[in-house]
């Protein structure tokens, strides 16, 4: 509920001209998120591409600090300095936020080739870590992505490579062929890798069918390759008007919600009531509304932090100098052909 209001108010702040750059929002995926996450624990690495808000959310990230994020404010997990595209926190282990298609794959890999490096060579237990690498159906076709799977599986690495199977890249429907082969679970005999099929509308179905991947993961250090159908409710970013889909195929979607789908269920158990339901609407709308505030009171980023993060020590190979004294040592260096 969290992740489906923060979007809702994304939106109306990209329309209110409060964020800028590009916005994909996650409404109708938030199962998804939610139960892989929840399926490990918190020191596990997660990457994703750019429609990252719900996984860094879901990971622990202050709601304020994503709406930061997003108004290109300093309060931002990136500083204001990455945007939608880019919501990292390192403190939560969420690796990003990467905009180029499948490019995040191969980070994923590495990821997990560190944590199984520093957990078994450098003596902190075998394989005490999982990466969640997410992707969507559109990188599946990337070459990067074979290579990262390939690499996982022959360096035996914990990873579970989880496709968001939204049905759509951008416009481009999974139906039209974009991709060889009818099931993408398939693909990853390829590479002699395990595969699942997992609804990801449903949170109590991915909790249930990521837990013992991930638990199994964790104990062999093999790769696992998911195919986890699911559906965005909104268009591919702010500017899509949707022709390439009908109301119907929306209405039928949106049917399957998977917060009211959980709220049904648990009232149906008798674990809640409708009007503790509506209440924790009212706290989730409350908290996401102070979130809009603090991020908008939160000042621009001041013109020197268009220097800083460029390199992992703060001037990189520049430390300690001004920003004047930077510029003409990094346009000497380079007419001397040293940077
Ligand atoms: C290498 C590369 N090619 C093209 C694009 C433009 N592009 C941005 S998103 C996108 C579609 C990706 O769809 P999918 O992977 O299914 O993710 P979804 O948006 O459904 O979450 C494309 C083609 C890009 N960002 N990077
Ligand atoms: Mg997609």
């Amino acid at each position: 509920m969290r992740i489906r209001e923060f979007e809702v108010r994304a939106m109306q702040a990209y329309q209110n001209r409060l964020a800028g750059g590009f916005l994909h929002v996650y409404n109708g995926q938030e199962a998804v998120a939610v139960g892989c996450i929840g399926s490990t624990r918190p020191d596990d690495p997660v990457i994703t591409a750019y429609r990252d808000h719900g996984h860094a959310l879901a990971r622990g990230m202050a709601p304020e600090v994503g709406m930061a994020e997003l108004f290109g404010r300093i309060g931002g997990c990136a500083k204001g300095k990455g945007g939608s595209m880019h919501f990292f926190d390192a403190a939560h282990h969420m690796y990003g936020g990467h905009g180029i298609v499948g490019a995040q794959v191969p980070l994923g890999a590495g990821l997990a080739f560190a944590t199984k490096y520093r957990d078994e060579v450098m003596g902190k237990g075998r394989n005490a870590h999982v990466t969640l690498c997410f992707m969507g159906d559109g990188a599946i076709n990337q070459g990067a992505v074979h290579e990262a799977m390939n690499l996982a599986s022959v360096l035996e690495l914990p990873i579970i490579f989880i496709v968001e199977n939204n049905l759509y890249a951008m416009g481009t429907s999974i139906e039209r062929c974009t991709s060889a082969g009818t099931h993408i679970a398939e693909k990853a005999r390829a590479y002699d890798m395990e595969s699942a099929v997992i609804n990801g509308m449903d949170v109590l179905d991915v909790y249930r069918g990521m837990k013992p991947l991930v638990d199994r993961c964790r104990e062999t250090s093999k790769p696992v390759w998911v195919d986890m159908q699911c559906y965005r409710f909104k268009g591919h970013s702010m500017s899509d008007p949707r022709k390439y889909r009908t109301n119907d195929e929306e209405d039928r979607w949106e049917r399957e919600d998977p917060i009211e789908r959980l709220a049904a269920h648990l009232v149906d158990q008798d674990e809640l009531t409708g009007e503790a339901f509506k209440q924790m609407g009212k706290e989730v709308r409350a908290e996401i509304r102070a979130a809009v505030k603090w991020a908008e009171a939160s000042p621009e980023p001041p013109i020197e932090e268009l220097y800083h993060d460029v390199y992992v020590d703060r001037w990189g190979p520049y430390t300690g100098t001004s920003v004047p004294e930077f510029l003409r040592r990094r346009a000497s260096d380079r007419e001397q052909g040293n940077a």
